[in-house]
């Protein structure tokens, strides 16, 4: 996939202030800090066009991006750590779910989840929502680049077991060394189809 252009389009917090566009979209969802807004910079070959840091909590609204004036993109905030307000956590779980349910044009979820973690009720949740709104979700382990080979394939049984899902529905990434970058982009053309 060619990324000719890439366009910042707004920041959401309800269905209302969602692009109007009815672009293919991809939305980028996974608890904080596990590395959504570093993975689509990746995937766009862009430095910062996602903000991204060490703390979590970074984003803290769901943000889109126009690709190609054709694709669109969902970063969306982190869910489930522990650092950020009680409060706020709940308000990012409420954004994600209403936004599953009023995105017609959202194509695929993709839910990042740190290959040295296991998934919990939040994750589970997610993909319940998703699902249960014919919206196909795809497991994208994250930071792959601070594991071993080895540590990889266990991680992703540990994630497949959790989650009760074959191991096809998990990709291996790195927004750090690109691992997986191909497969995603390859993924998101096939959905545009
Ligand atoms: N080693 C390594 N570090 C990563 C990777 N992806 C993200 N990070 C680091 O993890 C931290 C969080 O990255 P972000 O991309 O901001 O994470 P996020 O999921 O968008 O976080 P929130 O917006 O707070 O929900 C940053 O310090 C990144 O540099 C990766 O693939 N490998
Ligand atoms: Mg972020």
């Amino acid at each position: 996939m060619k990324i000719n252009t890439i366009r910042f389009v707004t920041s959401a917090r309800i269905p209302s202030q969602y692009p109007k566009y009815n672009f293919p979209e991809f939305a980028f969802t996974g608890r904080s800090n596990v590395g959504k807004s570093s993975l689509i910079n990746t995937l766009l070959g862009r430095k910062n066009i996602a903000k991204t840091g060490s703390k979590p909590g970074v984003t803290q609204t769901i943000n889109f991006f126009c690709i190609n004036e054709k694709i669109s993109f969902a970063d969306c905030p982190g869910f489930g750590y522990a650092k950020v307000s009680h409060n706020k956590r709940l308000e990012f779980i409420e954004m994600i779910h209403s936004y599953i349910i009023s995105r017609p044009n959202l194509k695929l979820l993709f839910l990042l989840i740190d290959i040295r973690r296991e998934p919990d009720e939040n994750e589970q949740a997610i993909i319940t929502k998703a699902l249960n709104n014919n919206i196909n979700v795809m497991i994208l382990a994250t930071k792959c680049d601070k594991v071993s080979k080895n540590e990889i394939n266990n991680g992703i049984s540990r994630i497949c077991s959790s989650l009760n899902i074959n191991t096809e529905y998990v990709v291996p990434t790195s927004a750090k060394t690109g691992l997986g970058k191909n497969i995603i982009l390859a993924m998101i053309q096939e959905y545009c189809k």
